[in-house]
């Protein structure tokens, strides 16, 4: 078997904005409004990070670069699907409705983010690597008995293919057929650990083999291919045929999270190289070349997306601050004894002092 001829490389829109497969199944409108999208999410991104430097917010995991890869599948579900993500998907949560200050809420350590709106059907970011995979086959099977035809995307990066937990979500959705879409957004590093040291497979859908389900692998960077292949394979899993494993292929521009520093694992040759592949700037291209995208529609999508994150590091900033000791208020549903006596050896030292708020 040949991997690369087995599993080929689905693009449309190539990294110089060049049309290379068909695009029948998405409208220029969607083109545009994915084009808008792209720019919020990436001017977010990049706010989120200057906060972090500026003390104002926590630890945060950039998603730069990976935002055609969350967009284009987020896209691909119906209301009321599900959505399972890791600490690095605001892009496909925010796109699915949740609020675009949650990202900010949840690196100044407020439980709030977690709570999605009700109309949006999604887990809060889950941190243990691969756990939402598993989650992801509990909720498409109960829907898939219920009746209720919702299909589930967990998102997990290249890494958390190396779980346990990886392997017995697939096993587990391909012996009940469960309607899920999984979608690893293989951004070539899981923190400082290379694919090359992590796999010894040449692609991720391969393993899609051995499960027998369907399994395809995508330019993630190219928002066309994403979205068109994503309905196909969304389409698919709700027919009842079946889970799929796809494979998108991307890169993390930046740092793993604002505590790394990648200079000091990654050649910086290939971060220029990758970097050129990147999302928008193809789209972009594609737009204006195509004549759907003008220079003033450029500088208004830019000024609108500031606008909006703008807004929304108010919001977060002017949300009520948690309590240090609300720490222990939601880890049980009831608390227990060895919990209450930490609780107020916490509340005592912060009384004298010993904690900070803040
Ligand atoms: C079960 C578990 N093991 C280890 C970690 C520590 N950890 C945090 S991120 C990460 C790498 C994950 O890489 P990948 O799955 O490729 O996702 P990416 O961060 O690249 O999006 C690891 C090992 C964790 N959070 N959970
Ligand atoms: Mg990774």
């Amino acid at each position: 078997m040949n991997p690369e001829t087995e599993f080929p490389l689905q693009q449309v829109l190539d990294e110089n904005g060049k049309l290379v497969g068909d695009r029948s199944q998405v409208t220029d409108d969607e083109l545009k409004d994915f084009y808008r999208w792209l720019v919020l999410l990436r001017t977010l991104d990049q706010r989120a990070w200057n906060l972090q430097r500026q003390g104002r917010i926590g630890t945060y995991a950039p998603f730069s670069g990976q935002e055609a890869a969350q967009i284009g599948a987020a896209a691909a579900l119906n209301k009321g699907d599900w959505l399972c993500p890791s600490y690095r998907d605001w892009g496909a949560l925010i796109y699915a409705g949740v609020p675009l200050y949650y990202p900010f809420l949840n690196a100044m350590g407020n439980p709030v983010s977690g709570k999605i709106p009700d109309d949006v059907n999604a887990l809060p970011v889950q941190v243990v690597i691969a756990a939402q995979i598993l989650h992801s086959v509990g909720l498409a099977w109960s829907s898939k008995l219920q009746n209720q035809n919702r299909v589930a995307i967990p998102f997990f990066g290249d890494g958390a293919t190396s779980q346990g937990d990886f392997h017995e979500a697939l096993n587990l959705a391909a012996v009940v057929k469960a309607p899920v879409v999984f979608v690893c957004q293989n951004n070539q590093w899981a923190i400082s650990v290379p694919i090359s040291r992590q796999m010894n497979t040449k692609t991720i859908a391969q393993r899609a083999l051995a499960y027998d389900i369907e399994g395809v692998r995508v330019d993630g960077n190219d928002i066309i291919a994403m979205y068109q292949t994503l309905k196909q394979m969304v389409a698919h899993a709700r027919s009842g045929a079946g889970p799929v494993l796809v494979e998108a292929v991307t890169y993390r521009l930046g740092a793993h999270t604002t505590a790394d520093d990648p200079t000091r694992y990654r050649e910086s040759e290939e971060a220029e190289r990758l970097a050129r592949r990147e999302p928008i700037s193809r789209l972009k291209t594609y737009l204006q070349e195509a004549g759907l995208l003008s220079e003033e529609d450029i500088q208004r999508v830019d000024e609108e997306a500031k606008a909006d994150v703008e807004d929304a590091v108010k919001k977060a900033e002017q949300y009520p601050k948690m309590a240090p000791e609300s720490f222990f208020d939601n880890v049980y549903e009831t608390m227990t004894d060895p919990l209450k006596k930490q609780r107020g050896q916490f509340q005592a030292s912060l009384a004298q002092g010993g904690v900070t708020h803040g």
